[in-house]
Formats: C-alpha cells, structure tokens, sequence
C-alpha cells in the first residue's frame, strides 16, 4: 500500500524519536531513490549537494525550491519511505520557509532540513567561517513559521556552528533555541576527521536530559565505528553523497574507456543492463495493470481449423493436450491473457465436431478440401475492419512470449512469427529475409529481433520458417492483406500462405517484418511427440 505524505512524515517522527538508530540514504532522482529504497534503507536524504550536481548547478541555492520540488516528487512517487529535504537555510525568510514547507508536502516530502547559515548558502565542505551564520533567533522565526504551516511536517534544524568555527556555547545554545522554537530533531554537522565534536555534543545534549532526537552526517568522519553513534544515542544517521559519488565515478570510467576504445566490449559488462534499467522502472506492473484499464476490446484472433488431424480424423484443434484441454482452448487462453476478446473459428472438414461458446464466431470454409489456409484467413477477415488482428493456424500451441514480441514490432503492418531453427524436417514454410539470425542468441526474454522480409527466394537467404501466426497492426495492414489472400486463393487454390508473404513483400507500401521466437516457444501438432512437447510448452 502507497503511503500517504501524512503516514510518511509520522513515520519519520517516529524513526527520530525511537530508540533505535535509523539510516538515511542519499538520493538526488527518482531512480536512485528506488535504488537506496530497494538496498533496505527506510529513509531517503533528498541531498542538496546532489540534486545540485545531478543537473549540472552548484550547491548554492542555484536551483529554486519547484525544481527541487520536482525531483522530490519522483523520488515520492516511486518510493514508499520517507523522505527528508535538505532545505538548505530554508528560503530568504520565515515567509520563505513557510511556502517551502506547502511545496514540499504537496511534493510528497516526510521532512525538511534547515541550516542556520545566510541565504545563499554555500556547501559546508567549501570555506566556511561565522559571518556566514544566520542570527539563531531569524532561524528560530523560520522553525516556528514551518511548524505552523504543518504542524505534522518534520523539521529538522541544523547547525552549522562547528563547520564556520563558531565555538562550542555559541552552537550549543543555537540547539537550544532550535529545540525550542519547536524543531523535531537537530542536526549537528561536523566536517573534522573523528567524530570529537559529536561527542562534546551529544554528552551535554544528554546530559542536560534533552530529549530532542539528534542527527549526524558523518561523510568526513567515516571511519567512526557506527556503534559509538549508537552508544552516544544519536538517533539519525544520514549517509549523504554517496550514491552521487558512486555515480560520478562510474560515469566518468566508462566515458572515459569508451571515448578511449571507440568500442562498447569492454564496458558491456560491467555496466547495467537495458532490462536492469526496465526492472528499476517496474516495467513490468504496467504491462500488466494496462491490462485492467484499456478498453476490453482488444483485438481479434482468426484460428483457422479446416482440416482434420491424420491421427485421431479429428479437426485437428479439438486434439487433447492437457487435463482434456483441446489446442483450441489453449489457443484461446493464450489470446484472452494477451487481451484479445474475440475470436473467428474458421472450421471446415467434420465441422460440427466444434461446439459453439459465446465469445467465438463459428465460421465455415465450405470449400475446405480443394482450398488452403489462404481462403480461410480471407474467409475469417471478412467481417474484421479493426486491428490488432491476430491470424494462426488452429494445430498450434504457444507462448504467451510469441504474442508479447510480436505486438511490439510496432513499426510494421504485419508481422509475422519466425522460427530461426528452421532446417530440420519439421518446417517447410521458408520465409526470406535479411538478416538470419543464430538460434542460439535468442531467447524467450529478449526484446525481439525482427526483419524486414524481402521477395526473393533464396536459399542461403533464408531467414526462418513461418510458424503460422500473423499479426496485423495496421488498418492499412488488413486492406492490404484481404485483397492478396482473396486473389491468391482465387488463382491458386492449393498456394500456401509463404506465397501471401511474397506477395506482399513486393508492395512498397506496406512494411512486412517477421520477428523471430524460439522453437521452444511454439508447437504445431501433427504427431504424439508433438503433443508431448505442447505439453511442456
Ligand atoms: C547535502 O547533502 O547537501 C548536505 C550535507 O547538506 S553536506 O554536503 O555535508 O553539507
Ligand atoms: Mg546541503
């Protein structure tokens, strides 16, 4: 379940104020907020310095609080934790600050982070000193406008005392005006190489019996054992640049080695891959929420089933694969989880073996015997003027991987599904194209090679073997495709669908692409051995 800001930002509160010590990651976009959130971390460090550098500008108030808004907004929408905002000093004034607080929760923030130093800050790792501190009580005016603006809002108030070499009472004191002005926590930031300032801090802080949680940010004092932050009672760590960091580094080595190689070898890798970059994106929650949304009309499917089967003299659809489901059942499963709601049955030999079912228009090729699947994909498209529109031949058994990668062939009008495996006894509709792809490189994941199939038959040319699906994408697509199937069924009766292909590939109007799936992906059933390998399928 999506958390609401509100939950987001009582969930922060209660990270502070537990007992136990909590973990901030940096993020600077929404995917590496997906990143941090998808390693554990139950906090996210929308950091200033790395939103910053993410687009190019200097930490230096350079970006105004929409556009970091806006990175804080995909960083929400694609994550379930909270996320604290580094405010930076929190605006120019209380009024500023106020209107930050608006934007921020309407962004989805759980947080913010304000800094007692002057409008424009600058990066606390740069030169420092304490004429760029804020007068504590202007800061304080700030905590209290947030606060009223929303109560629930966590803010955090930072100091800057040790980074502009302010002494000790002077930051301390700070903390304490923070606290009051009602601050959820304090940030006490320190960029000396242990971690002896947090102590000094946090053993008055405690000792004083201050009960206002404490937040560190440890970049410069990384090798302090985080144990001692425990013992100290520090309630927040925040670990602040280093998925930036990471990046960079990664970045500029493989820029680096590619400008160098003019080659992708010896990157490929090491790097992510294309489908990382998709699973991070959850590609694959829309494909199948999409499913509940678009229109139910989705297509049609033309199952062309004329012909009996040698072994059982029955069409040969109504063959038993499975738990007594026919090929036609699977077939029918397969579309509808494709999304495909109607479907044609073009029947012809023993016709009345099929029983009708409500979603399936029952259509007969009265002249079945003398012609082939030619005159019945025309027979079936007859009444068909809207698209996707899906042909197949009714023996055949396949994966719902064979719809997927035809219909995102989305750059042709008609596609057709190839089989790269094709010397072997088992095919013998050669399709012809450019190029042939090695069946070894393919499998049920990849994204789909496709090819432009040309005319000419050739036998080192060819490219696959059809296996008896057609997809039609484009209206253009289907006025093309029923005049060729009407004439060629009307010149030569006993001409098999290669020959609509060919036909087809010699118009130049219309794009004809064949995309190859995996022969374990399809079977068609002529023999009990295929029905042994539907079976697996
Ligand atoms: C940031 O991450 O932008 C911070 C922390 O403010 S620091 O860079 O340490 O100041
Ligand atoms: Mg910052």
């Amino acid at each position: 379940m999506k958390k609401t800001q509100l939950e987001k930002s009582r969930e922060l509160k209660r990270m502070l104020n537990s007992d136990e010590l909590s973990f901030a990651m940096e993020c600077h976009s929404g995917l590496s907020a997906v990143i941090a959130e998808e390693a554990g971390f139950e906090c996210l460090w929308a950091s200033g310095l790395s939103v910053s550098a993410m687009t190019g500008c200097r930490d230096r108030n350079e970006l105004d609080i929409s556009e970091v808004c806006k990175v804080v907004e995909w960083m929400a929408d694609h994550t379930n934790v909270p996320i604290l905002v580094d405010g930076d000093t929190g605006g120019v004034d209380w009024n500023a600050a106020r209107i930050m607080v608006n934007k921020l929760t309407k962004s989805g923030a759980a947080g913010v982070c304000i800094e007692d130093k002057l409008y424009p800050k600058h990066n606390s790792f740069l030169a420092n000193s304490e004429n760029d501190l804020a007068d504590p009580f202007v800061h304080a005016g700030k905590i209290k406008a947030m606060k009223k603006e929303n109560p629930e809002f966590v803010v955090v108030a930072r100091l800057e005392g040790f980074i502009s070499k302010a002494d000790f009472e002077d930051t301390y004191r700070r903390a304490e005006i923070y606290r009051d002005a009602g601050a959820d926590a304090i940030l006490v930031h320190s960029k000396i190489k242990d971690s002896s300032e947090i102590d000094l801090f946090m053993n008055q802080w405690t000792s004083d019996c201050n009960t206002t949680p404490v937040v560190i940010v440890p970049t410069k004092y990384y090798t302090t054992p985080t144990d001692h932050f425990r013992d100290l009672g520090v309630s927040l760590v925040i670990w602040a640049n280093h998925q930036m960091r990471a990046s960079i580094k990664a970045m500029q080595d493989v820029c680096k080695t590619i400008y160098k190689e003019e080659s992708l070898i010896p990157v490929e890798n090491k790097i992510a891959t294309v489908s990382e970059i998709f699973r991070l994106q959850r590609d694959n929650e829309l494909v199948e929420e999409e499913k509940r949304y678009l229109p139910s009309y989705q297509g049609t499917a033309v199952i062309l089933s004329a012909v009996c089967s040698k072994i059982t003299g029955k069409p040969k659809a109504l063959d038993i694969v499975k738990d007594g489901q026919t090929v036609l059942d699977k077939q029918l499963q397969t579309y509808s989880r494709d999304g495909i709601t109607k479907f044609v049955l073009i029947r012809g030999e023993k016709s009345s073996e099929f029983s009708s079912q409500s979603n399936v228009d029952l259509v007969r090729n009265d002249e079945w015997s003398e012609t082939t699947e030619v005159s019945s994909a025309f027979i079936g498209l007859l009444g068909i003027d809207s698209v996707p529109v899906y042909i197949s031949y009714g023996d055949l058994i396949f994966k719902d991987s064979v719809l997927k990668k035809m219909s995102s062939v989305q750059d042709a009008d008609i596609v057709i599904g190839l089989d790269p495996e094709f010397n072997t006894s088992r095919y013998n509709e050669y399709i012809y194209g450019s190029p042939r792809y090695s069946s070894l490189s393919i499998t049920d994941e990849m994204t789909p090679d496709s090819v432009y199939l040309t005319p000419v038959h050739r036998g080192s040319d060819a490219c696959g073997s059809f296996i008896g699906v057609i997809r039609v994408n484009t209206i253009k697509g289907l006025l093309k495709l029923k005049p060729v199937l009407q004439e060629i069924s009307r010149k030569s009766p006993k001409a098999r669908m290669v020959a609509v292909f060919k036909n087809l590939c010699s118009d130049p109007s219309v794009v004809l692409k064949g995309v190859y799936v995996n022969s374990s992906e399809w079977v068609d059933i002529n023999t009990l051995e295929d029905i042994k390998r539907a079976e697996e399928i």
